[in-house]
Parts: C-alpha cells; structure tokens; sequence
C-alpha cells in the first residue's frame, strides 16, 4: 500500500509543489501504440493542462503572508491554442481559464512539440480598447506575409441591450492584435462588420488583390446562430481600420452533416501544391447536448472562396478522456504547425479542458483530403459508397 507523505510545512509543502511540476513538465510523451486510421497519430498525454500552470501564478511564495502555503489564484482549464513555430521553438498561445471563470492568454513553448510544453513567466498582456474586454478566448496565430504576426481572438462583453435581470446575454467580436516578439502586443481595433456577432475569425496569411482575406463565423445571437453559423470569407484594406467587406459565407452549415448547427474555422490555413488545406470544427446536436468534432477542408489555390474537396464526416472527434471534461463531448482546434520537413502537429484541445497534440504530414492529409469519399447526405448514398469500395478491393 502506497502511503501519501504528509506535508505540512511551508517548506516541505514548496518542495513537493516544484517536484510534482518538475515531474509533469519533464514527462515524455509517445505516440498511441496503435495501428490507427492512417491519417494522423495521436499522442498518449495531454501537451497541456491547468497543472503546467507556474507555481507562482498560483502561490504566494512568501511565508509571511501565506504560512499554509495556500493556492491563492486557481486554474481551471487549458485549451483552444492558438500555435505556431517561433526562434525554432514550438509555440501555443494558450486559453487559460482561471477559477474565476475568466480567460486570459499564456505562452507555453516546448523544444519538439509533443512534450516539455512550459508556460513563459507572465501572461500576455492584452491592451484594451475603449470597452474592455469581459473575456477573451480562441486566439488565431497567422504569421502574415506584411511581416507582422496577428492574433485574433473572441472578445466577449455584455450585452448591453439585455434586459436588467438577464445577466448572462453576452456579443462576441474578434479582437485584433499584432506582435513581432509574442511578448509585445498591440492592440487594433475589435472588427467592424456588418453580419452580427462573429466568433471563429481567422486571418489567411497572404494577401489577396493587395488585400487582407479575413474567414469569418457571423451569427445572430452569442449562443444561437440563427441564419449565421458557417465559414464566411471577407477583405479588409487596412487593419488599422479592419472593415470587413464583401462577407460571403463559403462553407455554410448542411443539414444531416457533422456541421449542421455551426461552422467554424480553426487555424489558418496550409498551402500545399493542391490546395489551401484547412481544418476546422463542425457541432451538431445530441439529445446529450452539442458535439464539436474536427474535419478537414481544401480550397482551391487561386480562388480561396472556391471549396474544392470535403471528405466526409469527421476527421477526428472525441476518444476516451477527451470525451469528459467543463465542457464534455468537444474537439476544438485553432492551432497547428507545419514543419520544414512537411509534418503537421496538430494541436487540439478537448472538452474545453486540456491540450493535446496529433502527428500527420502534409502528404497524408492531402491524400486524406483529396481520395476520402465525400458525404453523399442520405443513409443509401453511404451505403454505396461501402459496396463501391468492396467491389474495388475484390477486384484487385
Ligand atoms: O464550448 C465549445 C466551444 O464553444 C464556442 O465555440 P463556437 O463558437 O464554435 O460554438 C467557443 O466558446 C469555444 O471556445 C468553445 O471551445
């Protein structure tokens, strides 16, 4: 029988806080010993979690005011990183939600990208607009070819319309910064469109006909979509004055489909030689409430508005543990990085409560993309699809 070693000292209790963060910051990850789908691999831990957090963003470390050694500042949660390589360090920035239910954002840099993530000493210091921000989650990452590296993130305030004794209606927008270094961010005015509140917002990373090109995610209401809900596309001239223009949604939501109730995009896209691959988040409902999974999408090279393939179905959705969490039954992901050798980490979080990273290369994901059967929408139509792949393999 294991004994637990009773601490009670300040001292002893600091000791055995660093060796326990020394122990999970320092654990080895490896992929999930299966054969798998072929396509992608998981890895076995989480990159990221509430206890990666720094000992003293939580403690106070002075004996005099704190003797117990007593957490003064939880952390709920980490998830939905933005991410990108940086100085040859693999990059989140990620969603960390304290106990206050408020969500801020954090640098966590790993030397491989599958293990050894840990947080930079301080949060990231967002400036504020005129209205602050209530919340701000789901930071985008796009190394821009104007030299400037931006971020864009939900921010959520309260709804100021909402009636007196309705304290939870709330209007998201994207917050815009830019940064050169990660570490100074400046802060640009939140986007001004004209389809209602936007979540999911995402910069492409080339300009097109000299101009920003803008994936969007307009809907009604914060919660409800409405008649909004789907992948939207728009240019701006100036981010300095980021009026989204000519909006048109490229990829809406579909009945029957893994995204019938929303559409969102996640990280910036990858060009490959065949198309800008994308990967994104589809919800539907479930009498057990909303289930977010992941898919994959391609856009034609010269025409970004043009989807060119959609395999059907999802590309990932919930396993094991990452089906339980504040949020059960979520696969979100809004980072991933391309290496110079063509693989792709793939950072995605679940149930809006941990980090986790899938390993993949460009190669796979445009055989995946280009040869994956599409939805063909009706129950027949799936069948089909099976018999014409039996009578293919027996005819080899
Ligand atoms: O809780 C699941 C997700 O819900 C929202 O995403 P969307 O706008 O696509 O529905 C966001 O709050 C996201 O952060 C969260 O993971």
């Amino acid at each position: 029988m294991t004994t637990i070693k009773s601490v009670t000292t300040f001292q002893e209790r600091k000791v055995e806080l660093e060796k326990e963060l020394k122990t999970l910051l320092e654990l080895k990850n490896e992929p999930q010993p299966i054969v798998g789908n072929g396509i992608y691999t998981r890895y076995i831990n989480p990159v990221v979690t509430a206890a990666h957090a720094p000992i003293n963003w939580r403690f106070d470390l002075d004996e005099k005011t704190n003797p117990f050694l007593q957490e003064r500042i939880g952390i709920n949660a980490a998830f939905n990183a933005g991410a990108m390589k940086f100085n040859g360090k693999y990059i989140l920035a990620v969603r960390v939600e304290g106990i206050d239910r408020k969500s801020f954002f954090a640098i966590a840099e790993s030397p491989n990208g599958v293990d050894n993530f840990q947080f930079w000493d301080k949060p990231c210091v967002i400036p504020q607009t005129e209205e602050p921000d209530t919340n701000v989650y789901d930071m985008r990452l796009t190394r821009h070819e104007d030299g400037w590296i931006y971020g864009i993130f939900c921010t959520e305030r309260k709804d100021p319309k909402a009636p007196k004794n309705d304290t939870s209606s709330a209007i998201a927008n994207a917050g815009i910064v830019r940064t050169k270094d990660l570490i100074i961010w400046e802060r640009l005015p939140d986007l001004i469109s004209n389809t209602g509140q936007q979540r999911n917002v995402v910069l492409h990373p080339e300009f097109v006909n000299g101009k920003y090109a803008l994936y969007t995610r307009p809907q009604d209401g914060f919660i409800d979509v409405g008649s909004g809900g789907g992948i939207g596309l728009g240019y701006i001239d100036d981010m300095n004055n980021p009026v989204v223009k000519d909006e048109k949604i490229i990829f809406g939501k579909k009945y029957h489909t893994i995204y019938e109730l929303k559409n969102g995009l996640g990280p910036a896209p990858i060009k490959t030689k065949k198309g800008w691959l994308h990967l994104a988040h589809g919800v539907r409902n479930t009498a057990a409430g909303l289930r977010y999974t992941l898919y994959i999408f391609m856009t034609d090279l010269h025409d970004i508005a043009k989807v060119t393939h959609v395999p059907g179905g999802h590309f990932m959705g919930p396993e094991g543990i990452e089906r339980v969490g504040d949020v059960s039954n979520v696969l979100f992901s809004n980072g991933w990085i391309e290496k110079e050798d063509g693989t792709i980490f793939i950072y995605y979080a679940s149930s809006d409560t941990r980090m986790h990273v899938a390993v993949s290369t460009v190669d796979k994901l445009v055989d995946y993309v280009l040869n994956t059967p599409e939805d063909t929408f009706i129950s027949a139509g799936s069948v089909n699809t099976i018999i014409n792949q039996v009578d293919k393999n027996n005819a080899i």
